[in-house]
């Protein structure tokens, strides 16, 4: 029997070029009985394709919102030869009744526990239309990374916890996995790194540190297991801001073969903050909390990739930009994440937006894949559309390449060599969005939506005129 799962592409998607594993099929595959073949075929890697000669038993197909689209797309061309269709994954948890129209059958939440039940029953022939995993493990199995040989991944993807305890409106992270931050124990963590055979790892988890005493501590315990181990990785991975609330955690991190952290900083100003339900701490702290924790992250040789959400209310003309480039250029932030302000399917702003009628691209299916967080769905109080592309291309100039060289440098000076490459990597990954975009040329661009995007875009509604 053989089960084939597809990463589906995204067409306009930032990181087609960014290659990590989809964890989330090595635990698919790790849950799937011996007795199955089972074969990954990564879009991102590959790009898209057809599917009329690949044979199956059975298919799995995973998406994050903007993916749905191709994911729908693939699931038809399996259906119309007889073969099942199984999806899972975030956007198919989140909007259930649309992907239940594509496949055969929706697993909604994590596999681990009743994926074996999904491959009996169709050895059985009686799948059903929906499987509910939940989001209670408290244990995850060990991946199964073979599938992932295949490809020359840049990064090996390992996952230590799941859920997050804060509440950001625009996150759906808590909605999908839930607010209780569930943690693996050191020693199985330590023991599936040990296992692989690459250097470069990303944890995928949303918040390493997490928010309480116990969080820090395994933290603090499992950095130390890395060294007594003797693992000698370098690692990327997500942090909150808190990470660098002392020396104590970077300095343990970093030892322990940390080489940048990818931190949510949002906005330089509080308001927004406040309104985006951010933690409590960087309300009222804001700016001058994100300057020295920064600073001190990076003296300990940890790169900072600071991510920004333009687009949020609070923000006008003048203030949604310029602070962002000021502040990447005053504390030295190795690399950036600048994203625009999105209503994913099942979050706080979704709600709210939609409840105001401030959606404007709902013609789902098709239009989820608008959804990269780089490209505005929604209108705003004080900004027209295309105002925000503009004031999006100017920070976008950060990505230049010849900045972006200039910044490996000073990350190496200033930080750590290793720091300077994994930053670049991220960089590399926008230089070539903006490339292909035109977002470097002279002419006043972005001023109406870029032509590669407009390709997908059906309407300019009157906000971006
Ligand atoms: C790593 C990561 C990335 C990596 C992608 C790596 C990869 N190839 O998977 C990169 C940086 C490239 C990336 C990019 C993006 N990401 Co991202 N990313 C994440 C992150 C932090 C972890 C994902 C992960 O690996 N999780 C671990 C795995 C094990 O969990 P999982 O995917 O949920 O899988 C489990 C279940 O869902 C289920 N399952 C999943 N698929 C399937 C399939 C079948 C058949 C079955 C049975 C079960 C099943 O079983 C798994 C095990 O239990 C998540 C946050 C999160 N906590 O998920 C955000 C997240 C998924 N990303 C998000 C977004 C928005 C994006 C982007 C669109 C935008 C952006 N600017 O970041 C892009 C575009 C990606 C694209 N392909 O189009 C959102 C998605 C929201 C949504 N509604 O889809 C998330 C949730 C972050 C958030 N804060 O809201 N991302």
């Amino acid at each position: 029997m053989k089960l084939v799962l597809i990463n589906p592409r995204n067409p306009v998607s930032l990181y087609g070029d960014y290659l990590w594993q989809p964890l989330a099929f090595g635990y698919v595959a790790a849950a799937t009985p011996e007795h199955w073949t089972v074969e990954l075929i990564d879009e991102q890697v590959e790009g898209a394709r057809d599917y009329g000669d690949v044979e199956a038993d059975l298919v799995g197909l995973t998406a994050f919102t903007p993916q749905a689209p191709r994911a729908y797309h693939i699931a038809a061309q399996f259906r119309s030869r007889g073969i099942p269709v199984v999806m899972g994954g975030i956007h198919a948890s989140l909007v259930q009744e649309e992907a239940a129209q594509h496949a055969d059958a929706l697993f909604i939440g994590e596999c681990e526990t009743l994926w074996p039940t999904v491959v009996a029953d169709v050895e059985a022939g009686r799948l059903q239309p929906i499987y509910n995993g939940g989001t209670k493990a408290a244990s995850l199995l060990q991946p199964n990374r073979t599938i992932f040989e295949k490809y020359d991944y840049e990064y090996v993807s390992a996952q230590t916890s799941r859920g997050c305890p804060m509440d950001c409106s625009f996150c759906s992270v808590t909605v999908f996995n839930g607010r209780l931050f569930r943690m693996r124990t050191v020693e199985e963590v330590v023991a599936e790194i040990a296992a692989i055979p690459q250097t470069d790892i990303i944890f995928v988890d949303d918040d390493l540190n997490g928010f309480s005493r116990a969080a820090r501590q395994r933290c603090l315990d499992l950095f130390r297991a890395m060294v007594d181990a003797g693992l000698k990785k370098q690692w990327i991975t997500q942090v909150t801001i808190n990470f660098g609330d002392d020396d104590e955690l970077p300095a343990a991190a970093r030892a322990a073969g940390c080489s940048g952290v990818f931190i949510g900083l949002e906005s330089t100003d509080t308001k927004s903050l406040a309104l985006i339900r951010k933690d409590g701490m960087s309300q009222r702290r804001g700016i001058e909390y994100y300057r020295e924790n920064v600073a001190r992250i990076r003296r300990h040789g940890i790169g900072v990739v600071g991510s920004f959400i333009l687009g949020i209310d609070s923000q006008d003309m003048n203030t949604i930009a310029g602070d962002i480039l000021t502040f990447a250029e005053e504390t030295g932030l190795d690399a950036l994440n600048p994203t625009i302000l999105t209503p994913l399917p099942g979050t706080r702003d979704y709600k709210s937006l939609d409840a105001d009628g401030r959606i404007l691209f709902k013609n789902y299916p098709q239009d989820w894949e608008k959804y990269t967080l780089a490209f505005p769905v929604t209108s705003m109080p004080n900004i027209s559309g295309a105002g925000l592309m503009r004031k999006y291309v100017e920070v976008l100039q950060y990505f230049r390449p010849e900045r972006v060289a200039a910044r490996y440098w000073k990350t190496c000076e200033a930080v750590s060599p290793d720091a300077a490459w994994h930053a670049f990597l991220w960089n590399r990954v926008w230089t070539n969005y903006c490339l292909k975009n035109g977002a470097f040329r002279k002419s006043p661009l972005f001023e109406s939506y870029p032509e590669s995007i407009a390709r997908s875009v059906p309407e300019r509604p009157a906000v971006f005129a």
